[in-house]
C-alpha cells in the first residue's frame, strides 16, 4: 500500500513501537535546534546525562529569544550557551544571527529528514520537508544524546490546495483560514500533510509561514512536500546538495481530507485572545490602530520584510502608530538593505528592531494600556504582549503595512485602491546572501573547553516519585484554553529561565499572583498541590518550565478535560501526572480550595486506565482517567524523565 509523506519519514525513522495510529512510537532525530530560553535546560540536563558529545547529525543553540541583556542573567546565559555548544559539538547561532526557525530553514533544513527542537514552532521546518516537532527541553537533550523520540503515531489530514492566491492575499492568510476551519482544539495527534496544484504557487518561506502556525492548531507538526520549489530554494541558499524529492505515492490513504481554493481566500485576523478568534479583515475594518509590528518566525522572511517595504516606499506611517520591524535573519536584514528596503522602511518611520522574537515573546514592544496592536506573529495569548488590557491582532505582512499607513484596521485590497498601490509582488530571489559567520562550528573535540556559568544558573531541579496515594487541595482551577503562558509567563520574566526557584515564584502570576505562596505552603505542610483545568490544557508553547517550576512548587497533579500533547508529556518528563476527568459535569463540581484525594494512584494507573477520586470536602466520588503509555508510568515512577534516563540511559 502506498504511502504519504509523514508516514514516509516516520518509518525511515523508526527504532521502536508498532507504526499504527494512536500508538506510541519512538523515532530517531537527525537534528535538533535550541534556542536561549528553553535552551540553558536543555545542556545542564544534557549536561546531567554525562555524554561528551551529541550523536545526532546536526545540532543547533540558537540565541534569539531574549537578547535584552537588562541585567547580567541574560548575557550570562548566552555565555554559558556558547561555551557548553563548543564543548559538546553543538553549532552556535549568536544573538543577532536571527530567529532559530527562520535560520534554520535557510541554512539547515533538509528535506525528508527529522528535527526536534524545544520550541513549539519547530514545525516551521516542515515547510522544506522535514517532520519536524517541538517538544520539551529535556525530550531535545535526550535526541542529542542519541535517545528515540517518542510520540503518538499520528493520523494525517491531508489539505489539498486548488487555486492560487490573489494579489493582497498571502499565506498568513491560508494558515488563518485554517485556524478558523479547524481551531485551536481537538487535533492533537494528527500531522497536516499539504498538497495539491495549489502548493506550486507557494515558495518554501510562504509553506514555512503555514506548517509555523499549524502550532496553533495544535498538531504534532505540519509538512509540505520536497519539490522543485524546495530545490530552487535550497540553490538559492547554496545547499542544492541537501535536496531531496519527496511526495506522496498515488495510493496514498489519509486520515482525514479536506480542499481549499486559495483563489477563494480573503485577508483574514486572529481577534484577541486566541489565534483561531479569525474573521476576515473587512468585518472589523475601521478600528483605531496603536501599534503595528512586522516580524516573528510567522512572518519574517527576505519576502514578508521586502512586501512591507514596497509598500510603504514614500509614505509615512500614521502618526498614531508606532511601527516597528523585526527581521527574521541577518540574511533578511542584510539582503534588506543591500536592495534599499531598509531606506524605505526607516523613511516611512518604521523602528528596526533586532533579527530576534522580541515583541512576539513580550521581550519589549508592550503596547499601551487598552491599546490595538497589529501583529504578523502568531500568538496573541492574553497578557503574552506584556500589557494585560491590550489587544493583539494577528494578520500578513500586507495587512499590517495597511494599517500601518491607515492607523485603522483595514483590508490592504481597500488601502492599494485608495493610495493606488500596486500588489508588491516580490518574488523569491534566485540567490540570497550566504553569510554564515555569526554560527560558530564547535572544534573537531571540546574536551578541553571550560563551561562559564553565572550566578543565576542552576542545575536542573529533581522531580520526586509517584507516591501510592494523593492527599491533595485544589489549589486553583481554571478554565478552557489555558495556555503556557497563563502558567509560566515569558516576557519580563524571560531573564530566570536558568533560575527555578526564582522563576517559580511567577508560575500562574496573572491568574492568581498567591498561587506559588500557596504551594509552597501546601508542600511545607505536606499537602500535595493539584490543579484543575477545562479542555485544551497547556497550549501554545513548549516551555518545560510551565511543568518544572509547578513540580518545583509540590503540583503532584493535574486534572483537567484534555492536554496538549507537548505540555502534557512535560508534566510527566517532570513527575506531575496529567488526569483526565471522565465525566465532564465533575468538571463544575469541583471547586477551587476543595480537598481531593487519590487513595489509590499508583495502583490504579498500574492496573488500568482509570483512577478513583475522592472530593472529601463536598463528598463525592470521581472518576479520572489516564492515557499514559508503559514507558510514561515508569517515567513517573522513577522519579521524572531524567531520573529515568539515569537508570536506563538515553531511551
Ligand atoms: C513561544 O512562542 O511561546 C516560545 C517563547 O517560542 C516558546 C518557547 C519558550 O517558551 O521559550 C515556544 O513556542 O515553545
Ligand atoms: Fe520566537 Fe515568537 Fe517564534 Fe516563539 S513564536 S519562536 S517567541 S518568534
Amino acid at each position: 500500500m502506498g504511502k504519504n509523506i509523514v508516514q514516509k519519514i516516520i518509518d525511515s525513522h523508526l527504532v521502536s513501537g508498532e507504526p499504527a495510529s494512536g500508538k506510541e512510537v519512538g523515532i530517531k532525530i537527525d537534528q535538533t535546534l535550541t534556542q536561549d530560553a528553553t535552551g540553558t535546560m536543555v545542556y545542564l540536563q544534557f549536561e546531567a546525562m554525562g555524554i561528551p558529545r551529541v550523536k545526532t547529525e546536526l545540532s543547533v543553540s540558537y540565541v534569539d529569544h531574549n537578547t535584552l541583556q537588562e541585567g547580567f542573567e541574560n548575557a550570562d546565559d548566552h555565555r554559558y550557551l556558547q561555551t557548553v555548544a563548543a564543548r559538546h559539538g553543538v553549532y552556535y547561532s549568536r544573538a543577532g544571527n536571527g530567529i532559530c526557525h527562520q535560520v534554520h530553514l535557510e541554512r539547515f533544513g533538509a528535506p525528508g529528514k527529522t528535527l526536534l527542537g524545544s520550541d513549539s514552532h519547530t514545525p516551521t521546518n516542515g515547510g522544506i520537508g522535514m517532520i519536524a516537532i517541538g517538544a520539551g527541553g529535556l525530550d531535545v537533550a535526550i535526541a542529542m544524546a542519541g535517545g528515540a523520540f517518542f510520540l503518538t503515531y499520528p493520523k494525517v489530514l491531508k489539505v489539498h490546495f486548488t487555486g492560487e492566491l490573489s494579489p493582497w492575499v498571502s499565506a498568513k492568510d491560508v494558515i488563518l483560514k485554517l485556524l478558523e476551519i479547524l481551531t485551536t482544539k481537538g487535533n492533537v495527534g494528527w500531522v497536516v500533510e499539504y498538497g495539491g496544484e495549489g502548493i506550486k504557487s507557494l515558495s518554501v518561506p510562504e509553506r514555512a509561514t503555514i506548517t509555523n502556525m499549524g502550532a496553533e492548531l495544535g498538531v504534532t507538526t505540519s509538512i509540505f512536500p520536497s519539490d522543485e520549489v524546495t530545490r530552487k530554494f535550497l540553490k538559492a541558499q547554496n545547499r542544492e546538495a541537501v535536496w531531496v524529492s519527496l511526495e506522496a505515492d498515488e495510493d496514498a490513504k489519509y486520515d482525514r481530507a479536506i480542499e481549499l481554493n486559495l483563489s477563494e481566500i480573503e485577508p483574514m485576523v486572529a481577534q484577541p485572545h486566541s489565534p483561531d478568534n479569525v474573521v476576515r479583515i473587512r468585518d472589523i475594518a475601521g478600528t483605531e490602530v496603536h501599534q503595528v509590528l512586522v516580524g516573528s518566525c510567522t512572518n519574517s522572511s527576505y519576502k514578508d520584510v521586502m512586501t512591507v517595504a514596497k509598500i510603504l516606499e514614500g509614505r509615512t506611517v500614521s502618526p498614531s502608530v508606532s511601527f516597528g520591524v523585526a527581521p527574521g535573519s541577518r540574511q533578511v536584514l542584510l539582503m534588506a538593505a543591500r536592495e534599499s528596503s531598509v531606506a524605505s522602511l526607516v523613511g516611512s518611520g518604521a523602528r528596526i528592531l533586532e533579527a530576534t522574537c522580541g515583541f512576539c515573546i513580550g521581550a519589549g514592544q508592550a503596547p499601551p494600556s487598552g491599546a490595538v496592536s497589529v501583529r504578523t506573529n502568531n500568538r496573541n495569548f492574553f497578557g503574552r504582549s506584556g500589557t494585560k488590557d491590550a489587544g493583539i491582532y494577528l494578520v500578513s505582512p500586507e495587512t499590517a503595512a495597511a494599517c500601518a499607513i491607515k492607523g485603522v484596521i483595514a483590508d490592504p485590497r481597500d488601502v492599494a485602491e485608495e493610495y493606488g498601490i500596486e500588489p508588491p509582488g516580490v518574488s523569491a530571489p534566485d540567490e540570497f546572501i550566504v553569510d554564515d559567520t555569526m554560527i560558530i562550528v564547535p572544534p573537531e573535540d571540546g574536551t578541553g573547553i571550560e563551561i562559564r556559568r553565572g550566578p543565576n544558573i542552576g542545575n536542573p531541579p529533581e522531580a520526586s516519585p509517584l507516591k501510592d496515594s494523593l492527599k491533595g487541595e485544589v489549589t486553583l482551577k481554571v478554565g478552557d484554553k489555558i495556555t503556557t503562558d497563563h502558567i509560566m509567563p515569558a516576557g519580563a520574566r524571560l531573564k530566570y529561565r536558568s533560575n527555578i526557584p526564582k522563576y517559580a515564584e511567577f508560575v500562574f502570576e496573572s491568574v492568581d499572583a498567591e498561587f506559588h505562596r500557596k504551594s509552597l505552603k501546601n508542600k511545607a505542610e505536606g499537602v500535595d498541590t493539584i490543579v484543575v483545568g477545562g479542555l485544551s490544557y497547556g497550549q501554545g508553547s513548549s516551555r518545560e518550565h510551565a511543568a518544572i517550576c509547578p513540580s518545583y512548587l509540590g503540583v503532584r497533579a493535574v486534572v483537567a478535560k484534555s492536554f496538549e500533547r507537548i505540555h502534557s508529556a512535560n508534566l510527566v518528563n517532570f513527575g506531575i501526572l496529567p488526569l483526565l476527568i471522565a465525566n465532564e459535569e465533575d468538571y463544575d463540581r469541583i471547586d477551587q480550595g476543595d480537598r481531593l484525594e487519590l487513595p489509590q494512584v499508583k495502583a490504579d494507573i498500574l492496573k488500568g486506565e482509570v483512577v478513583k477520586a475522592v472530593n472529601t470536602t463536598k463528598g463525592f466520588e470521581i472518576e479520572l482517567k489516564h492515557a499514559l503509555s508503559k514507558r510514561q508510568i515508569e517515567i513517573l515512577i522513577a522519579g521524572g524523565r531524567l531520573a529515568y534516563t539515569k537508570q536506563k540511559g538515553s531511551q
